[in-house]
């Protein structure tokens, strides 16, 4: 009985070209950091682009100088500004989602390392189904917008 073997691997290679056409579907640009000197942690912003035909989602971030990194969006609540943690960023396709300050961001706590102006900080974006999207964020001076 070979059927269920050819089967299994039929549906490996599926799993495996989907999750490659996930990653090769979504790009980042224009990704920095701003830093608060001496606050440990920093927040970084890039923008996100789904050029294919199927939603992607983000399910976390990680970055190796950060013991712990989340999405998170900043809303204004009455006259309060909170933030709070994105379990699962969909990005739709063709669409373009823009982490900026004041919305959506990645938060980067305890920093192994003082972050000045021209460092580079590598992210991975971990995508469901198990892919995952390398980008490198430039940090840029304080007064940044
Ligand atoms: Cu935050």
């Amino acid at each position: 009985m070979r059927t269920p073997a050819i089967l299994a691997a039929c549906l490996a290679l599926i799993a495996a070209t989907l999750a490659w056409a996930t990653a090769a579907a979504l790009t980042a640009t224009d990704a920095w950091v701003r830093v608060t000197p001496g606050a440990g942690v920093a927040a970084a912003y890039l923008t996100l682009h789904n050029g294919g035909t199927e939603p992607v989602s983000i399910v976390g971030v990680r970055s190796p100088l950060a013991s712990m990194a989340m999405i998170h969006e900043t809303r204004l609540i009455g006259t309060q500004s909170t933030m709070r943690a994105r379990e699962e960023l969909v990005v739709a396709p063709g669409a373009t989602v823009r982490f900026a300050p004041g919305g959506l961001h990645v938060m980067l706590h305890d920093l192994s390392q003082t972050l000045k102006a021209g460092d580079e900080v590598p992210l991975v974006l971990l995508l469901k189904g198990g892919a995952t999207l390398a980008v490198t964020a430039r940090v840029r001076p304080l007064a940044s917008e």
